[in-house]
């Protein structure tokens, strides 16, 4: 009696640290899956450098059996229809801008609005915090899954014109912008005439001159070769654009718990990778630029200040078109983190 008293206790020891491995991650619940992660820039650019960093921290955190496979220049298409890819569930992840989302949750458009942020300190807090949290979870009903933003960054003004040194300099300047009704409204509304292209097709419309210009921070500029088809570079910083890790719905619903925490924990770490990486890069980007051959100008405050003035309008039918409420939240979130 005693003797198979002390067996099943041994037994019972025996399985509970059994149980106790299974937990730990030598043994955590991962699945051999090659994830398809599409980006629009190219593999040198500080997208590329970030997505590369992310698939390298995965393959870290599960032993090499969830591997994310990176497809940059948009060889799986434009950040739309990867969206819808992934909607669709044939396509597991991507990188891209959240002004293209504008489609699928309208009030994405709300980051798109001007001169919102002040820094990059501002744009981390909010969109790390509940605001930008809650905005990314409304994806969720539409078949997407947000994991974290990323920098695009604060952008500027290139084109063949002539510099922008004033509002007027944009008059009838034709200025591709993202497919976004707030980008079309601001720059109509500068004397721009907008031209809503997908990034994709950018750099042949600027060199066949369908267009004169474009908008996008100085990493972009830099990586996407703009330079040798763009003379004049504008610094603006009108808008901070960030980029969202996009998951589909569909896949992410069949990962085990195991597999989405790692998939978050290396998201959150390539965020913090990007961000700094892209920091760097944009530091010394302007004066690459120049020598490549653009030449630079900085837009004076008191002319940042006048189109400030002259957005009012693209702020207004934001918050007629349903977008109120969205653009309250904002605005209290930036004032909060400000003090
Ligand atoms: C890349 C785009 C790009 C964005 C744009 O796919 O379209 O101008 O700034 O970063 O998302």
């Amino acid at each position: 009696m005693k003797k198979y008293l002390v067996k099943s206790l041994v037994m019972a020891l025996a399985a509970a640290s059994l149980a106790s491995a299974a937990g730990s991650a030598v043994a955590a619940d991962f699945k051999p899956r090659i994830i398809r992660f599409g980006y629009g820039l190219s593999e040198d650019s500080n997208q590329g450098r970030a997505v590369k960093f992310f698939a390298e921290d995965l393959a870290k955190r599960t032993g090499n059996k969830v591997k994310a496979k990176g497809f940059g220049n948009a060889s799986l298409g434009s950040d739309i229809q990867m969206q819808n890819a992934l909607i669709g569930g044939a396509q597991e992840m991507m990188v891209g801008s959240t002004a293209t989302l504008v489609g699928i949750v309208k009030d994405f458009g709300v980051y798109d609005l001007p001169f919102l942020f002040n820094n990059e300190a501002e744009a981390d807090a909010v969109l790390d915090g509940p605001f930008g949290q809650k905005l990314a979870a409304k994806l969720q009903e539409k078949g997407l899954v947000g994991l974290v933003y990323w920098e695009n960054g604060f952008r500027n003004l290139t084109n063949t014109k002539r510099p922008v040194a004033k509002l007027e300099d944009m008059q009838g300047v034709k200025l591709r912008v993202m497919q976004n009704p707030v980008y079309i409204d601001m720059f109509n509304s500068f004397g721009a005439n907008a031209v809503p292209l997908p990034f994709s097709e950018l750099f042949t419309a600027l060199e066949t001159k369908t267009v004169d210009g474009q908008e996008n921070p100085v990493t972009t500029i830099e990586s996407s070769k703009f330079y040798e088809v763009q003379k004049y570079l504008s610094i603006t910083k009108h808008v901070y654009s960030p980029w969202i890790i996009l998951a589909s719905k569909k896949w992410w619903d069949g990962l085990s718990a195991d597999e989405k925490r790692v998939l978050q924990e290396s998201a959150v770490a390539s965020r913090d990778f990007e961000r700094k990486d892209t920091r760097a890069a944009a530091g010394k980007a302007i004066d690459t630029l120049k020598g490549k051959g653009m030449q630079v100008n900085v837009v004076a405050d008191a002319e940042l200040a006048r189109m400030r003035e002259k957005a009012k309008p693209a702020f207004d039918k934001f918050a007629a078109d349903g977008g109120a409420e969205v653009l309250k939240e904002l605005q209290g979130e930036i004032a909060k983190v400000r003090k």
